[in-house]
């Protein structure tokens, strides 16, 4: 049962597409006081109970103690006091003695305190009068998700080649590098799907346009990629280049396209390619222009993009610099105050993003003027959107990967995200294993963190650990910054633990993209909490690090240096497979119940559940490549069980096709269990 309450007059964000009751009188389960010119709402929680949801938000599953700010940020520093990230994401589920899902659908900031400034009190603060407030009933936090998921809408369907192993690097320079890249992979028989184009592939940071001094035939080489078994993946950013002649540029200014101060001229601000106008994708016009130009890459043979820096992140804008300028030349340098020195670092650490920058610019929203900061968690959404409407108008029947930085609940139905600039820190290992839930509880399903951490240098032990964790997220990109140590899975001196880790994931691919594309079809989730499987279970309700993947294995990845396992909870028994590499495993029944289960840094544990099958192919180097007539069968049942895979050719739309789900069952045949399945099973393992 979902009630919605309409505040003030609020701007549509398309977050919302299904039914809802209107509620009548105040809002339910919330008090709602006035203070200061501004609505909160409180909510009294008991003792116990656990508030999930806020999607791309630090700290753990369960979001009490914290206090967070949504407010898309460009924040490359996540310690664990950060209230901001790059997404917004306004869906919160309390549960405890009774179970309810808010969502606050809000275009500007809002404020969560989640027991934070008092520990039973929950409070929410919208920073403007004008949201609507969605209350959703149901009889367990999972049941509330899926209310939910339904009413925003079925998630963006990634191609299934986008659930291969994906490198990237701020940035592989030219063709030559990406050739070696390429090379090393296969020549080590680590698998490789992708390679992504960051920043220096454009000439001169120009978005849609590739350098012809690195690229000198991009279209010949894309081809010669692809016939490796290779895509390629440029970056997008959200700025476009002030420069005479580049058409981008010219046409945005000669048809209005881009934000506007408020004297009427374009709105300027410095990110990578110098100054450069940003793009008014709350204008519908400017999305169709903007969405239209990645046919240029299209027409090249590309088949995906990461759209970057669309909070917007804004480096500085000249209205800053003056203002920085001004104090520096007002600045007592003589003072023997330290305090003036420490507003002096701020004010020029200050630079960038500002939010007096954001209040000084304006969109056309088809015929509304607003200002930038009442519609500011809307822009990065809405570059999604632009691109993925672009691409339904020039690539109707064929999947385009598509993600982003910068997200709004609603995108969700144009592109995935990523988490954007974490750090090679064991804690952000953590914090990917407790965000993978909440993102999907708030409709993000092709997803994934920059394995390997961005920022920082990344060691070896790390780097295995991380992609211990990765081969399950549908995104499975190893990423990191310009300037920190190359952490490709070759760099690390020898790569048979690192190929025979990401090998394992191309066995789960058919088992991974069937799960993610049920998750998709019926809004639901692909990782979940234990416990939503387990609710009768007060030990699972606990735990954060160990996480449901689809509905037949529960994973516990190991995230602290030098470990040499970890203890497990397991919420009933289940059947432990140690994977060494894709074919190389060791089972055991474990019982329910705590157990310290070791796992060297190049084994992955997995356990499959009591009557549940988990069907494996053979490896292969790409995806391209990969085998889905066999299969091998791994199940924990001495009873008839059932398995229904989705199966399609991975890049058409036609999801609803009946013939796409493959059914694998364990059945008695006279006497004896064994395995039926329209596919080859090449070997039974029963448990
Ligand atoms: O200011 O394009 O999050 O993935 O490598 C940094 C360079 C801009 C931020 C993205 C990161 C990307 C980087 N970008």
């Amino acid at each position: 049962m979902i009630k919605k309450y309409v505040y003030g007059n609020p701007i549509p964000t398309n977050a919302v597409v299904g039914e809802a009751e209107n509620g009548e009188g105040a809002v339910q389960y919330l008090s709602e006081l006035e203070m200061n010119g501004k609505l909160l709402f409180n909510y009294a929680m008991e003792a116990d109970d656990i508030v999930y949801g806020l999607g791309e938000a630090n700290r753990g599953l369960n979001k009490r103690g914290g206090i967070y700010r949504s407010f898309c940020s460009d924040e490359p520093n996540q310690t664990e006091d950060r209230q901001s990230l790059y997404g917004a994401h306004n869906f919160i589920v309390i549960t405890g003695m009774i179970s309810v899902g808010f969502f606050i659908d809000c275009a500007s900031e809002v404020k969560f305190d989640i027991g934070y400034t008092s520990p039973n009190m929950l409070n929410i603060e919208p920073s403007c009068r004008d949201f609507t407030v969605y209350v959703i009933e149901g009889k367990s936090a999972y049941d509330i998700v899926r209310q939910f998921r339904e009413l925003i809408g079925r998630s963006y369907i990634a191609p299934r080649w986008a659930f291969g192993y994906q490198q990237s690097r701020w940035s592989y320079m030219n063709e030559d590098e990406i050739r070696e890249v390429v090379r090393i992979h296969r020549e080590r028989g680590i698998p490789l799907d992708a390679v992504y184009m960051d920043i220096d592939y454009m000439d001169g940071y120009k978005d849609f346009t590739v350098s012809n001094e690195r690229f000198p035939d991009f279209p010949q080489f894309v081809q010669e990629m692809r016939d490796q078994g290779v895509r390629l993946v440029p970056i997008i950013d959200a700025g476009v280049k002030i420069e005479e002649g580049y058409d981008i540029y010219e046409e945005g200014r000669q048809y209005q396209l881009f934000c506007k101060r408020a004297d009427g001229s374009d709105f300027v601000a410095g990110v990578w390619p110098g100054r450069t106008h940003f793009p008014d994708f709350m204008n519908s016009n400017a999305r169709m222009w903007f969405g239209s130009k990645y046919k240029v890459l299209i027409d090249s043979g590309i088949e995906g993009f990461w759209n970057d820096m669309n909070e917007p992140a804004m480096f500085y804008t000249e209205e800053g610099i003056a203002e920085a300028k001004e104090y520096l030349e007002n600045f007592d340098f003589a003072t023997n105050d330290p305090g003036k020195f420490f507003e002096l670092r701020e004010r020029m650490s200050g630079l960038s993003n500002r939010m007096k920058d954001y209040e000084s610019f304006y969109h056309n929203m088809d015929g509304t003027i607003v200002r930038h900061d009442q519609v500011h968690n809307l822009y990065g959404a809405n570059m999604t959107r632009a691109a993925a409407e672009g691409f339904e108008q020039f690539s109707p029947d064929k999947r385009i990967l598509l993600f982003s930085r910068s997200s709004y609940i609603g995108s969700h139905r144009y592109g995935g995200i990523w988490t954007g600039d974490n750090q090679s820190w064991w804690s952000h290992l953590l914090l990917n294993i407790k965000m993978m839930p909440s993102l999907n509880m708030c409709g993000y399903l092709y997803t994934g963190a920059d394995l390997g951490g961005f920022g920082c240098n990344c060691t070896r032990d790390l780097l295995l650990r991380w992609l211990a964790f990765g081969i399950f997220t549908p995104l499975m990109r190893n990423h990191a910054a310009a300037g920190t140590r190359r952490q490709e899975a070759y760099a690390f001196g020898d790569t048979e633990d690192f190929a025979n880790i990401i090998s394992i994931r191309y066995s789960l691919i058919p088992y991974l993209y069937s799960e993610y594309m049920k998750a998709c079809l019926n809004n639901d989730m692909m990782f979940r909490p234990l416990a939503f499987e387990y609710p009768a279970d007060n030990f699972a309700r606990t735990v954060e690090d160990q996480l449901m993947v689809g509905e037949s294995i529960m994973i516990a990845p190991v995230y602290e240096q030098n470990a040499v396992g970890r203890y497990v909870y397991l919420p009933e028994d289940m059947l432990l497979v140690i994977f060494k590499s894709s074919s190389v495993r060791k089972y055991q029944i474990m019982k329910k119940g705590m157990h310290f289960i070791p796992a060297a840094v190049n084994e992955v544990p997995v356990f499959v559940r009591r009557n549940k099958l988990l069907p494996l192919c053979r490896t292969s180097k790409c995806t391209d490549e990969m085998d889905t007539s066999m299969f091998e069968i791994i199940a924990f049942t001495d009873d008839n069980i059932e398995y229904l895979m989705y199966e399609d050719d991975g890049i058409s739309k036609n999801y609803s096709d009946p013939d796409h789900y493959v059914s694998f069952a364990i059945k008695d045949v006279d006497g004896v269990l064994g395995a039926v399945s329209p596919k080859t099973i090449v070997k039974l393992s029963l448990f």
